[in-house]
């Protein structure tokens, strides 16, 4: 015996894309039914991004999100490069009249369950099996389980909002979708430590050991990165060995501000690059990670999911309340065309930063020439700066 759900818009997956969606669908009187194969908690547990463009933040605002994030993100109107010791400070402000706010995207995503659950409880969560069908009709259906029964959502659209790991992405035939892909050869070992930051803002470390990442989620709370092998495990890593090998790379001035402590979370991610087209098929709209991954390195990829959430959300309002689909005709493309910018400066930013073991010294002097141009040329900084505070939306 199946239970059927009738709505308008069913979204698969309730991290930030998902979640943001829901809200601005919600705000505009949309209905939307959000499934997760987790729960509530465990999704607010995950340890992500923490640097949001401009764009980003005013997605919350127009949510009604953002009150938490005024109050205790931190904005930052620049970040270091460093290149074997030497810095060189990207001016966001002065060179893009911009500026990007430290605040977490377990922050984000607590202000936006918060907001979801005081409205509404759109939520189906610990879900099972979910199988997207019927995508090319006008009446699309997504079947999943559900403490052991079968449910089917009816809807208008399905928005696959499930992340690399979804099903969403795989509901697009074979020979419709195509992939690109850029696996690294390397990973990053991130800690988090209840310390005060080795610096007030953002220090991106080239370094012949390595790359090295000093961040923060606030002025008592520090994220630390470094790049490791592929081989490596978390328990390679005890934090007296992370805490020698930070200082090595961030180079002994930084180091001597440095304030370690016992680290309360660890865990090592692997970087690629993926993008995946088109980002729709019939009534399906990918959206986020179920879509494309970036590497870290420009800290982009809760940032270009929000920017496919505004071009989404726009698109379907725009159908509902103008009854006009031009948006959504063009948003695959549109999306894709933000996508490809941001993954170049993803990887150019990775490429720039990280020790790739089968770089020749030729390519060591390439990193170290770019740095120094970027250092000594305002059009060069300004072309960095443009990208990390965020592309126009479209
Ligand atoms: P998400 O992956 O966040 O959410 C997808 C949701 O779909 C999840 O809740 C999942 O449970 C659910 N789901 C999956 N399959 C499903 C199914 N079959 N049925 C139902 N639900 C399903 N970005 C940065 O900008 N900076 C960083 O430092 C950074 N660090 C990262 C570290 C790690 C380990 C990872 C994995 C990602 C990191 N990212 C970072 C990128 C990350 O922030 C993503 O870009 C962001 O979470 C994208 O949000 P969503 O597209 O909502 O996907
Ligand atoms: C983080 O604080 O987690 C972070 C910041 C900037 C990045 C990547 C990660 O580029």
């Amino acid at each position: 015996m199946t239970q059927y759900i009738d709505t308008q818009v069913c979204i698969i997956g309730s991290g930030p894309a998902g979640l943001l969606l829901s809200q601005l669908l919600a705000n505009a009187g949309i209905d939307t039914v959000v499934l997760d194969r987790k729960d509530r908690a465990y999704i607010e547990g995950r340890i992500r991004a923490g640097v949001l463009e401009h764009g980003t933040v005013t997605a919350l605002e127009e949510a009604g999100v953002a009150d938490r994030l005024h109050r205790e993100g931190l904005l930052h109107d620049g970040f270091d490069l460093a290149f074997d010791g030497d810095r060189h400070r990207i001016d966001l402000a002065a060179l893009t009249g911009k500026t990007v706010t430290v605040y977490g995207q377990t922050e984000v995503t607590k202000d936006l369950f918060d907001r979801r659950f005081a409205e509404a409880q759109p939520f189906y969560f610990n879900v099972e099996d979910v199988r997207p069908t019927d995508l090319t009709s006008d009446r699309p259906v997504v079947r999943f389980r559900q403490d052991g029964k079968d449910v089917a959502v009816r809807c208008d659209y399905v928005a696959g909002c499930d992340g690399f790991h979804g099903v969403s992405r795989q509901a697009i035939p074979g020979d419709v979708l195509r992939t690109f892909e850029r696996v690294y050869p390397f990973g990053w070992l991130g800690i988090m430590v209840e310390r005060p930051p080795v610096s007030h803002e953002l220090i991106y470390a080239n370094h012949a050991r390595g790359f090295a990442l000093a961040s923060m989620r606030s002025k008592t709370r520090s994220r630390y990165y470094l790049q490791c092998s592929l081989d490596d495990d978390v328990a390679d890593w005890s934090d007296d060995r992370f805490w020698d090998e930070l200082r090595l790379r961030l180079g002994p001035d930084t180091a001597a501000h440095l304030q370690t402590g016992p680290s309360f979370e660890k865990s090592i991610a692997p970087l690629r690059s993926f993008v995946a087209e088109p980002m729709r098929y019939g009534n399906l709209f990918l959206a986020g990670d179920a879509a494309h991954i970036v590497p870290p390195t420009g800290a982009k990829g809760l940032n270009l999911a929000v920017a496919d959430v505004r071009l989404l959300s726009r698109a379907l309002i725009e159908h509902y309340r103008d009854g006009t689909d031009h948006h959504l005709e063009h948003y695959s493309e549109t999306a894709l065309r933000r996508v490809w910018k941001v993954e170049r400066f993803s990887w150019q930013l990775s490429t720039l930063m990280h020790h790739f073991p089968e770089n020749s010294p030729f390519e060591a002097r390439m990193q170290r020439a770019e740095f120094d141009y970027l250092s000594s040329s305002e059009a060069a900084s300004r072309a960095i700066a443009e990208n990390y505070v965020g592309l126009p939306l479209d």
